[in-house]
């Protein structure tokens, strides 16, 4: 079994805290949790609360959740950014989300970066001629399907009423135009940002069209795979091999059309469980269509989630496909780790990523050898890290879901994914239902540190102390991190590497990180002649 080195987690808890007034303290320990088995527990972490102002905390924002995350990977939707132009910019080619837009006449926006471009005066006197100007500019030059307006924190606080200008635009042009209410400040984190696009899209494309893009015997839709890096690709090509039709991936190399007959599929597949699980429970309330949670990060765990799609459909013919297609890629996956695992076996590793790669990307640690241990998230949920699916009442109305459910969420009185049996059959009665979902803590070993909205100074502190051979983060934390002599993986954009995803993928993430955790490099951050001072000063150097 994999170890953490020996280091008290409890000390390295209070060494983290040390610097902080009590009452944040107070707060950012019940954010910190220390794993007292292998295996589950049934104490609490807080998750999906608000950061304490002046903390350097990795999260973004709800504007970024819902046109970066969400919205972003779907290529012949136009993204109008409704704000100054620093968000539509920065928001702009950065998350790696591929499109396969090479069919003849296929759509696509994604390289364009359409924003209102909003000036002072537009703040002053309002902004909706504007947005009316651009969406009509943008509707001239390109006769889109759809148009989707996203708003950026100014346009909330001054009162412009993007959903009426997409309705007066919608009448107008006979596309279907819509907006989102989903000013940066709205949440705490990118998590609002999902929960307000997914409902959108849900009750505004999801189901609108009963023309099949694609048919097969065993269609499915794969729900929260964003196409980084080309994983949807791989994931498409084993899917296709074993006979399964990936019929809509909400949203990685994904079309309007896709999202609009998504229905017509038999089964869901939930990859990134946090951004998403709004539409899968939706789409079960209203289509009947289950969801099952899978992950395709990782051999092992590609694997089993064709095994469990197979077992879903129960074909014997399907059954046996899934097991010759595994047979026919784990040798090449095989002979890359024996390559690698004698050099990677015994090293360390730290995640701290969004909502589901922090848990997802151990299973690639764990088939090279090599221990997690700390992980976080930047906004998961409770549900995440403690590993049950939580749906309260107010969620169950397929069409008319709101952002209630984060307060929810947010109360610790009403929402307890760990609740006793008893407690969850009394709020059965009152229309929750609740589902097993594999979560980060019951799979990280004993004495590992899971830690939730992780900040900067945390970050450095951690280093500190435990030394890990790799971390992995974002582009944030990239520099700071390397400057203390630690390679970074960035695991939301693959560091221009990738795919990771399938089996391929694996065979691509051994070999990258192979490289990183030994090579020489990074024991010569330091600068000569700062040779005399202790370790890991030389971030302040660089
Ligand atoms: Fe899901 Fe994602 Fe993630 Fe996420 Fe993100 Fe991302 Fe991420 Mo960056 S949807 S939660 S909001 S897996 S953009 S593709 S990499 S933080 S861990
Ligand atoms: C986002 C997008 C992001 C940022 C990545 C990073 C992504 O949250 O707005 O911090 O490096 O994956 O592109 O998560």
């Amino acid at each position: 079994p994999l170890t953490i080195p020996d280091i008290d987690p409890e000390e390295a808890r209070k060494e983290l805290l040390a610097k902080y007034p009590p009452k944040v303290g107070r707060k950012r320990s019940q954010q910190i949790y220390i794993k007292e088995t292998d295996g589950a527990e049934d104490r609490e972490i807080m998750a999906n609360v608000r950061t304490v102002p002046g903390i350097i905390t990795m999260r973004g924002c709800t504007y970024a959740g819902c046109k970066g995350v969400i919205l972003g990977p779907t290529r012949d939707i136009i993204n109008i950014t409704h704000g100054p132009i620093g968000c539509g910019f920065y928001s702009w080619l950065t998350r790696r989300n591929q499109t396969d837009a090479s069919a003849p006449g296929a759509e696509n926006y994604i390289p364009y970066a359409f924003s209102t471009d909003m000036q002072d005066e537009d703040i002053i006197f309002g902004g909706e001629k504007k947005l009316k100007k651009a969406i009509q500019e943008a509707y001239d030059l390109f006769k889109p399907k759809a148009i989707a307006i996203f708003s950026t924190c100014p346009v909330g606080l001054i009162g412009d009423d993007v959903h009426a200008v997409a309705r007066e635009m919608k009448a107008l042009l006979g596309i279907n135009i819509f907006g989102f209410s989903c000013e940066g400040y709205k949440g705490v984190s990118q998590s609002a940002g999902h929960h307000i696009a997914n409902n959108k899209i849900f009750t505004e494309v999801v189901g609108t069209s009963d023309t099949p893009v694609r048919k097969g015997k065993f269609m499915i839709n794969m729900l929260g795979e964003y196409n980084i890096g080309g994983d949807a690709f791989e994931i498409e090509r084993i899917l296709e091999k074993c006979g399964i039709t990936l019929n809509a991936t909400f949203s990685g190399n994904s079309t309007y059309n896709d999202f609009a007959s998504c229905q017509l599929s038999d089964l869901n597949c939930v990859m990134c469980h946090r951004s998403i699980n709004y539409v899968a429970d939706m789409m079960e309330t209203k289509y009947g269509i289950p969801w099952i949670k899978v992950n395709f990060i990782g051999a092992n765990a590609s694997a089993k989630s064709l095994r469990r799609i197979a077992a879903h459909f129960g074909d014997p013919e399907l059954i046996k496909r899934v097991e010759e297609v595994i047979a026919e890629e784990m040798p090449e996956v095989e002979a890359a780790l024996a390559e690698i695992k004698p050099r990677t076996t015994g090293k360390t590793a730290m995640l701290f990523v969004g909502g589901s790669r922090a848990h997802h990307y151990q299973e690639l640690f764990r088939e090279m050898g090599m221990t997690t241990l700390a992980a976080g998230y930047e906004f998961a949920h409770r549900d995440d890290y403690e590993g049950r699916h939580v749906i309260p009442t107010i969620k169950v109305d397929a069409d008319s879901r709101n952002i209630e459910e984060l307060e929810v969420e947010a109360d610790p009185e009403n929402y307890n994914p760990r609740m006793s049996e008893a407690e969850m059959k009394a709020r059965e009665k009152d229309g929750w239902k609740f589902k097993e979902y594999e979560g980060l803590i019951p799979d990280m070993p004993k004495k590992a540190m899971i830690i939730d909205d992780l900040n900067q100074y945390e970050a450095d502190k951690l280093i500190e102390m435990y030394k890990p051979d790799i971390f992995c983060a974002g582009i944030k934390e990239k520099y700071s991190v390397q400057k203390m002599g630690v390679p970074l993986k960035q695991l939301h954009s693959y560091d221009y590497g990738g795919p990771y995803a399938g089996f391929k993928g694996a065979i691509n993430y051994y070999k990258d990180i192979d490289r990183m955790v030994n090579s020489k490099v990074w024991s010569k951050v330091k600068a000569p002649w700062r040779a005399s001072e202790p370790e890991l000063t030389a971030c302040f150097v660089a």
